[in-house]
């Protein structure tokens, strides 16, 4: 049995925080949503799945007219022609209260009960489907508490829309834990509403697949499909088919080789090229980072237009990337040792960091104002196990490496304020 696991399609969602400019693939970037169901759809044909489960939020709010609905239903009959059965519930942003139209779906597509856990036992592949969909948005009991026990005999899934135990940035509904779930006596857990794909466990097997499509920058990396093989009643691989129409993606240049401006471009061509070589073939918006004490810092600070400019037109020579945004973080480059020359307050503090370094009794004194300000922090801070601080700061190894960190954060911005 081949079981496909997609959840949180948000079909017809725009793609958030693209700025337009010259050379910008707009075309391809719009209807990336569509593009990712069509893909998963003939990932299943192709790789004959006997099952597709979709974990609520297939529509990203109500629809603007009935061509969102069609589009689904169209990519519901290619699966039903090729004779896989989906299995649905609905979500927060499709919840039944929220979508306001309706539109008949193929028989091979069955939805689960909103107000009830439902199940739906496919005998010919072995498998029973649990869940329950969202009735309105925000659901905020455990709906997994309610769900049936595992039938015997069957390949036994639970589909749930859930913030789980809570996932920074996503809306606490349905909550349940982990544990619960397992419990439960399930084969898998197909999991969604949490963006990020994550295996909460594998015995059994509780996974958040991701949703299907990146939808703005901090929706990086490969999104698509999980692909769960069953032998005998127990799953024997899990992998991830990615089939995203575009990808988002976070590019760093580490501006600290760079002598000049060009130097710095040429940096960003390769991490550019990394990048859309990773999405193989899909456009690319990248949000582009430049970081480091570097010696192109003036030039960049100089004139950013430019060189942002510079970097939009490297990346339109480079297939079919897009720069979200460009984050410029450098900062001047330096010379300790020429620093401590200065007869400015620059080079006072670059000279007393340099002796507290090397001056024992300093170090000492240091760490008795340390042992002060630790002696004051709240327990929380304290580890769980040990009692002790996460924060170490008792010898003298760990004094000497947070004095360097101090050195290499506090140097490079005194010097930037003191050319003002
Ligand atoms: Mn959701």
């Amino acid at each position: 049995v081949k079981l496909v696991h997609a959840a949180d399609l948000h079909i017809d969602s725009p793609l958030r925080g693209l700025e337009r400019y010259e050379g910008a693939p707009v075309g391809a970037m719009r209807g990336a949503t569509r593009r990712a169901v069509e893909n998963l759809v003939a990932v299943c044909i192709e790789e004959r799945a006997s099952l597709l489960v979709l974990a609520g939020d297939l529509y990203d709010g109500d629809w603007k007219d009935y061509a969102t609905g069609l589009f689904f239903a169209q990519q519901m009959a290619r699966l039903a022609a090729a004779d896989i059965p989906v299995a649905w519930i609905r979500g927060n942003h499709d919840a039944a209260s929220r979508i306001s139209r309706h539109l008949g779906l193929p028989a091979n597509v069955r939805e689960l009960d909103t107000r009830a856990p439902e199940t739906v036992v496919y005998e010919a592949l072995g498998v029973a489907v649990h869940g329950q969909g969202f009735a309105q948005r925000a659901v905020t009991t455990d709906l997994a508490a309610r769900y049936p026990d595992p039938i015997r005999g069957v390949f036994n899934v639970g589909l749930l829309h859930t913030s789980a135990d809570g996932k920074p940035g996503h809306e606490p509904y349905a909550p349940c834990s982990p544990d619960a779930l397992a419990d439960k006596g399930y084969d898998y857990w197909a999991l969604g509403h949490v963006h990020a794909r994550e295996v909460l466990s594998r015995d059994p097997w509780i996974c958040f697949s991701g949703n299907l499509q990146g939808r703005h920058a901090r929706e990086t990396g490969p999104k698509g499909a999980l692909f769960v093989t069953v032998r005998e009643g127990a799953v024997t691989d899990v992998a991830l088919r990615a089939v995203d129409a575009a990808r988002w993606a976070r590019a760093e240049v580490d501006a600290s080789a760079a002598a000049s401006a060009h130097d710095v471009v040429d940096l960003a061509r390769e991490a550019l090229e990394g990048a859309a070589a990773e999405a193989e073939g899909r456009p690319v918006a990248a949000r582009l980072l430049v970081r480091g004490a570097s010696r192109a810092h003036d030039a960049l600070a100089d004139d950013p237009d430019r060189w942002e400019t510079e970097l939009r037109a490297l990346a339109n020579e480079t297939g079919e990337v897009w720069l979200e945004r460009v984050v410029m973080e450098t900062v001047p480059a330096m010379d300790p040792a020429e620093l401590e020359l200065r007869d400015d307050a620059v080079g006072q503090v670059a000279r007393t960091l340099a002796a507290l370094k090397n001056d024992e009794a300093a170090l000492g004194a240091l760490r008795e104002r340390i042992d002060e300000l630790v002696r004051k922090l709240p327990s929380e801070l304290r580890t769980r196990e040990t009692g002790e601080l996460e924060l170490r700061m008792d010898d003298r190894a760990s004094l000497r490496h947070a004095v360097a960190e101090v050195e290499r954060v506090l140097l490079p911005r005194l010097l930037a304020a003191a050319r003002g």
